[in-house]
């Protein structure tokens, strides 16, 4: 793909838009970037791109820019739906995602995550797996780095690792990972797509383009994924708990109480012991299964995969200790932002758990979490936006109260619990109503639970 003298758009000025307008620029295109923010929004972005010489449209998006370049670059964050997107494909202006144009640069294999859940924990274990096997290894994509970054920045690896999203899958045409990896689809995004089905079918865009020579590794007990999986023509390496009476398959991951097997035709069979490992909770074993068969798959072995899996302490705000305070255990799993992501990190304990959730509706069913919550929850505690929905469809379950602030909700969990409780922040729903990102949200707990344990006066600053 030459772009040398393209004239270029790039859509959002996020961290991709910065990305892609560096890696543009330095393959010779002439470059314009849009966003809808204005640029006191998009600062230090917007500043840092201009003096790249690109030239910037920002606070809205001209269907005439659209219509007059030769090339369109969307970041995620972009919904490939829009008006201005639609009228410049009618013309046949190519629409390409930041994952689409860096696949097509990248030469190495290419070892891609994805799903509702896990992602960011299982592509960090992957990469640590394929590094201790002693693999050159890049790690981006949706976690953090864009991808084009890798070929901008013209890094050698063995292997790239990427963990993506389904709004980059949806705009991906030829992108095709050696190794493809789906770990679960539980409903998420509902504001962006029409219906389930549709991210479903977005999920599974990622074995679009595989062949018969390439991996898919996928979760054998999630129905939706099952019901889709036989259109892949990579070969399919399952993981699932094991069950009674179930044969183990020929290739593939069974989870049991003891061990982890794992089986490929090229690797053989063998065990990893489930008490080394130090993730809470059985999803977890769900993601360094995947992770491991991924890691096999894309030329990892086995003492690289074992010291990665029991050296691997997890990541913030995903089920992360914070502290211990009168013996009730504090979590903070600020990531969790769907219901599902809340019925996982209920599953992860045995004791009672104080409950924080709330935050921004992404147009969530929060049924499903009407019996997990009947069985652990002594007490739930709403949050954010999202707060009235949650108590409309959980709160007659248990006892619940409404906090206005995080530091109202955690001292509410402090009074709430009892010696031997878990208190958790599991919000089951986006963090924008109240903070930049969970990050911040996750951040925001955590100090304020730390000064649970501080002095009268610290807390009255804090709490
Ligand atoms: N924008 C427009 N027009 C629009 C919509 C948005 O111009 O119609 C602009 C916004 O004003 C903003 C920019 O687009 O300035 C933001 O772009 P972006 O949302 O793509 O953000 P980036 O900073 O580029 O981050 C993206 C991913 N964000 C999303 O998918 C929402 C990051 O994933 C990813 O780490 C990064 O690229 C590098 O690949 C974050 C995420 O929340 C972590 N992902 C979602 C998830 O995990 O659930 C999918």
């Amino acid at each position: 793909m030459n772009l040398t003298n393209t004239h270029a758009l790039v859509v959002g000025l996020g961290k991709t838009g910065v990305a892609l307008a560096r890696f543009l620029k330095k393959n010779g295109a002439i470059v314009t970037a849009t966003d809808i923010s204005g640029e006191a929004a998009l600062e230090p972005r917007a500043g840092i791109v201009r003096k790249m010489g690109v030239r910037l449209e920002l606070g809205q998006h001209r269907p005439e820019t659209f219509t007059r370049t030769d090339l369109i670059v969307l970041s995620p964050g972009v919904p490939h739906t829009l008006d201005v997107i639609a009228a410049a494909r009618g013309k046949g202006i190519p629409v390409l995602g930041e994952i689409e144009l860096a696949g097509r640069f990248i030469r190495e294999p290419i070892v891609a995550v994805t799903g509702t859940n896990g992602k960011t924990t299982t592509t960090t274990l992957l990469g640590e797996m394929l590094k201790q096997s002693g693999l050159r290894v890049f790690v981006g994509g949706n976690i953090g780095t864009p991808l084009i970054d890798y070929v901008s920045q013209d890094l050698k690896a063995d292997v790239v690792v990427a963990e993506i999203s389904s709004f980059q899958l949806d705009t991906i045409d030829g992108f095709k990972p050696k190794v493809g990896v789906l770990l679960n689809i539980t409903q998420d995004h509902l504001d962006r797509y029409a219906d389930f089905n549709a991210y479903i079918r977005s999920k599974h865009l990622i074995f679009k383009n595989q062949q018969e020579n390439d991996v898919a590794v996928l979760n054998g007990a999630d129905p939706n994924i099952r019901s889709f999986s036989r259109s892949i023509r990579g070969r399919r390496l399952y993981f699932d708990h094991q069950k009674d009476a179930v044969p183990a398959p020929a290739e593939g991951a069974v989870i049991g109480r003891q061990e982890i097997v794992l089986m490929t035709k090229a690797s053989g069979r063998f065990l990893l012991p489930v008490d080394r490992i130090r993730l809470l909770g059985k999803h977890n074993l769900e993601n360094v299964a995947a992770a491991s068969l991924a890691a096999l798959a894309a030329g990892g072995n086995f003492a690289g995969i074992i010291s990665a899996a029991r050296e691997f302490r997890g990541l913030p705000h995903r089920l992360e200790h914070v502290a211990t305070h009168n013996k009730v255990r504090y979590f903070n799993d600020s990531k969790s932002t769907t219901p599902d992501s809340v019925v996982r990190a209920l599953a992860s304990f045995t004791e009672p758990v104080v409950l924080i959730m709330g935050g921004r509706d992404k147009g969530s069913d929060f049924g499903g979490l009407k019996d997990p919550v009947s069985r652990q929850v002594k007490h739930l505690i709403v949050l954010g936006e999202a707060g009235n929905k949650i108590l409309s469809v959980l709160g007659r379950l248990v006892p619940t109260a409404a906090a206005d602030t995080m530091a109202a909700a955690v001292f509410g969990a402090a009074q709430a619990a009892a010696p031997g409780d878990v208190a958790l922040l599991s919000p089951g729903c986006a963090s924008f109503d109240m903070y930049q990102n969970y990050a911040e949200r996750g951040r925001d707990f955590s100090e304020l639970v730390k000064k649970l344990g501080a002095s009268p006066e610290q807390k009255n600053q804090g709490l």
